[in-house]
């Protein structure tokens, strides 16, 4: 039986991969951070099957452990700060988990697991303000505290491979989304805003840069090449993306037609959401993935959109209704200036 350990377990991701892997037959350790509410609504289903290790990515003592006492065969590197919005509020605190923290896990892996296989998730927002489409060959130019600490960890990466032969790879993923995206994130809360519009709980939403263009996936696809690429003979680093491109413009279109509402009567511009540096073009090349594994993304945006809309829709007329606990929380949640 296989072992792996993920960070950022209670993420996104992080959940997907879990699934993806125990379903597969491995033993799965989920590193976990101390927090004073829990934050398991993505792996709470999970529960009994992936088993707990706490640790921080801040924290070097805590990864060396969380290395030894899962024994794993594999290792991703899902933990983050990982809303670029958030990263200009906190950018030290941003590179300490998102840039250092793969530095910790990197030695923390050579020092305790050197024959592991480790998957660093890096980002399309390393790319920035370089045009598409964007390949493995493609220079960055990062545009955000954020895009900087992963083209830190990106780096870290790649030298762990070519210094001390670790079977180091890293995942350069552009956007993908689910219903378990954080509320944040556009297109959760547009999703979230359209379902609760809908329902006359809110009227408006306040977004920022609609002309942004990205490259939407879905997470349950992606982190299927997560696996594939430590399955290959050898490791390198690869693009995942859809190779499609929409503006935030055209999410928030499908998003409230699939409510049968125009957005235009809906959406307020708002310059605080406006980012410090924007990532004007996203669009992937992921060529060398599909021809060395076969990968190809299943969910296109359109069904991705309808998915999300529909799951926020089934919040808000499912059991919660019964106790009004989506009255508690409202559409336009803000984590930061910028979220
Ligand atoms: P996410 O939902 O924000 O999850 C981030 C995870 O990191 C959470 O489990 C979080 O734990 C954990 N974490 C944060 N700080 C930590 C710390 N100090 N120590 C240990 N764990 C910590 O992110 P995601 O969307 O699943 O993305 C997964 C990874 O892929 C991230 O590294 C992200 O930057 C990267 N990425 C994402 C995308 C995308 O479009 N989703 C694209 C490219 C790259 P808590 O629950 O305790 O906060
Ligand atoms: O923004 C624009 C915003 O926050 C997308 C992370 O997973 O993908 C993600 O980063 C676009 C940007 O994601 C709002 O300016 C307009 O152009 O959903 P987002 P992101 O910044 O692309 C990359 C690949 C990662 O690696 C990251 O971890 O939407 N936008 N109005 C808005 N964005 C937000 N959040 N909120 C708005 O109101």
């Amino acid at each position: 039986m296989k072992r792996a350990l993920i960070t950022g377990y209670t993420g996104q991701d992080g959940s997907y991969l879990a699934e993806l892997l125990l379903a597969k037959g491995y033993r799965v350790f989920g590193l976990v951070r101390r927090s004073a509410t829990p934050s398991d609504q993505n792996v709470a289903h999970l529960a009994g099957r992936v088993e707990i290790v706490l640790g921080d990515l801040t924290d070097q003592t805590s990864l060396l452990a969380a290395v030894e006492a899962s024994q794993p065969d594999e290792v991703y590197n899902l933990g983050a700060q990982s809303f670029v919005g958030v990263s200009w509020v906190a950018p030290e605190a941003t590179a300490q988990v998102t840039a250092l923290g793969a530095t910790r896990l990197l030695e923390a892996v050579r020092a305790a697991r050197p024959g592991a296989r480790f998957y660093q998730a890096s980002s399309s927002e390393m790319f920035g303000l370089t045009p598409p489409p964007q390949s493995e060959a493609t220079p960055f130019h990062p545009r955000s505290p954020y895009g900087v600490s992963k083209l830190y960890a990106h780096w870290a990466t790649v030298n762990a491979r070519e210094s001390y032969g670790l079977f180091a790879c890293s995942g350069i993923l552009f956007n993908h989304e689910s219903p378990r995206r954080g509320l944040e994130f556009v297109t959760r809360k547009v999703a979230r805003a359209a379902a609760r519009i809908s329902r006359g709980f809110e009227f408006t939403v306040r977004l920022g840069n609609l002309e942004a263009r990205r490259d939407w996936g879905f997470a349950g696809d992606y982190v299927e090449a997560m696996w594939r690429m430590l399955q290959e003979d050898q490791p390198t680093d690869y693009v995942i993306g859809t190779g499609q491109t929409q503006t935030v413009r055209e999410l928030v279109k499908l998003a409230f037609d699939r409510v049968g509402l125009d957005y235009h009567e809906h959406v307020e511009l708002d310059d605080t959401l406006v980012r410090p540096a924007e990532v004007p073009v996203l669009l992937a090349d992921a060529t060398r993935a599909r021809s060395r594994f076969g990968w190809e993304p299943k969910v296109a945006f359109a069904q991705l959109v309808a998915m999300m809309v529909d799951a926020e829709l089934a919040l808000i007329d499912g059991p919660a209704r019964a106790i009004g606990a989506h009255r508690r929380t409202v559409a336009n949640e803000r984590t930061s200036a910028y979220s």
